[in-house]
């Protein structure tokens, strides 16, 4: 499609690196439809397929998200202001939040206090981390008292990890009698909250390597004595696949309400995410990002789909283009860019709808992929406030100067200066980048150039988008 647009022609040079430039190569051979086609979404979900792989979703879980979107994608409108590889990418990230939840979910205490929640999940999972932070947040957010006990009787030291834990942020905490059996700590618990009045109790058990029969019995007894409104489970979201496989065992034997996903500040892709949830359709409530007590959030699925598939701000970009774009003014300079009546005034409009979309720096952070050209842009000092000039000196035209800027003499030209406050070098400049850019965008419709062959933007241009 050809995009007289300004920001639309930079964008067409940025580096997609990834998914959209993969998807964006496919599509250059499929036939151009207002609308997704059968062809497309097949061979983009395809790419997208192999991109949750990549983000450590089961293979499962990821053919059948595919089966699930196919059909929703088909005979989707595609934006003029953006691209088939853009529209798919965003129908998939819409439906990965969608699928992966949502966001904000409370805790569940309603019961009679105490309210019993107990950690479960393999060997350092971030149970006894979580366990500490989610008592430090229930305090701050809920306003609730909390008594943080440690039911790990089998690792050495883990029931003083958790004291020292509980000390260092000034959290209740069971004393620890040494050679005390999980059941009976727990039945001490459960006094000790009703004594002194605790809201909370949270419950750290222990780990094993893998899922083992005894562990599940103990966590079964556990419960059946606190009747806990939160059965947690903590899983390492590095571990991908694995943790979706841990989550259906101990899902099954005994029933998790939800889930705390640790280590999302690792370099896991967050595949486990929505394998996890797939699997057990339980919610995210929170996530672990980083070793600190306070490094506990909330859950954001678009945060866990934007990280699946690696698209930086793609899904933004598409939203704005789709606010920010008047889609009639889109068409009509298209056309009359075909024709070769693409004007100053079709030029104007884009260096509005550019401005709207926050400005080149706005558009430029908004891409995956596109340090390359943030560097380029950089070397060649190309000034923001180049936008708010041009715009000035067209607004300084006549409507004639703007329809051919051809007749701007000399004298046009100091009258022009003037009233923009601009020099007449300045001026010059814009007059020669739009006369590139026209011949550029010929070129283009002639099929001559192809865009996104290169991957950056041309020296030629680049030299005259230079301010100074
Ligand atoms: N970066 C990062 N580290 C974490 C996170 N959660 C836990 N950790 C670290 O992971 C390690 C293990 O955490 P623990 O909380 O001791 O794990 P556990 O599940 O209690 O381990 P066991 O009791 O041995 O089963 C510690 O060094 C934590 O600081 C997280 O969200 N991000
Ligand atoms: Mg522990």
């Amino acid at each position: 499609m050809v995009r007289p647009l300004v920001p639309l022609v930079l964008l067409d040079y940025k580096m997609f690196e990834n998914l959209t430039n993969k998807l964006e190569t496919i599509f250059s051979k499929l036939k151009k439809a207002p609308s997704l086609n059968e062809e497309q979404v097949d061979a983009g979900l395809k790419e997208i397929r192999l991109a949750l792989l990549e983000a450590d979703v089961a293979l499962s879980v990821a053919k059948e998200f595919i089966e699930k979107i196919r059909p929703k994608a088909i005979g989707q409108e595609i934006l003029r202001s953006i691209s088939p590889g853009q529209m798919i990418v965003k129908i998939v990230y819409d439906e990965l939040v969608n699928f992966l939840g949502e966001k904000n979910q409370e805790l569940n205490f309603n019961v009679t206090p105490p309210a019993c929640m107990v950690l479960v999940g393999l060997q350092g999972s971030g149970k006894t981390t979580s366990a500490v932070k989610l008592a430090k947040l229930v305090e701050k957010k809920y306003n609730k008292k909390v008594l943080l006990v440690s039911l790990d009787v089998y690792r050495p030291a883990a029931q003083e990890q958790l004291k020292i834990l509980a000390e260092t942020n000034e959290i209740n905490h069971l004393p620890v009698i040494n050679g005390q059996q999980p059941l009976d700590i727990t039945k001490r618990a459960l006094n000790a909250a009703t004594l002194n009045g605790s809201d909370v109790i949270i419950f750290d058990t222990a780990g094993r390597t893998q899922v083992d029969l005894m562990m599940m019995n103990e966590i079964k007894q556990i419960k059946a004595l606190v009747k806990p409104t939160e059965t947690i489970l903590v899983a390492d979201s590095l571990t991908g696949q694995i943790a979706a496989n841990v989550a259906k065992e101990f899902d099954n034997t005994v029933d998790v309400s939800s889930i705390i996903l640790t280590r999302i500040d690792g370099d896991g892709r967050g595949g486990a995410a929505l394998s996890m949830k797939h699997i057990t359709n339980k919610p995210i409530k929170y996530i672990g990002v980083g070793e600190k007590i306070d490094d506990l959030e909330l859950f954001h699925p678009e945060r866990i789909a934007n990280r699946i598939l690696g698209m930086g701000d793609v899904v933004s970009l598409v939203e704005k283009a789709s606010e920010g774009l008047d889609e009639e003014k889109l068409k009509k300079s298209e056309e009359q860019f075909r024709k070769g009546l693409f004007t100053l005034d079709d030029y104007l409009s884009q260096i509005r709808q550019m401005k709207k979309m926050g400005g080149m720096e706005g558009v430029m952070s908004l891409l995956p992929g596109v340090n390359k050209i943030k560097e380029q842009m950089k070397n060649a000092s190309i000034d923001e406030k180049i936008i708010s000039t041009n715009e000035a000196i067209i607004l300084s035209m006549t409507k004639k100067e703007r329809e051919e800027p051809k007749v701007i003499n000399g004298s046009r030209k100091k009258r022009i200066a003037a009233g923009a406050g601009a020099d007449i070098s300045t001026i010059n400049k814009l007059l020669k980048q739009f006369k590139m850019m026209t011949e550029m965008m010929k070129k283009m419709s002639k099929g001559k150039a192809n865009p996104t062959s290169s991957g950056a933007i041309p020296d030629e241009l680049l030299n005259q988008l230079k301010l100074k």
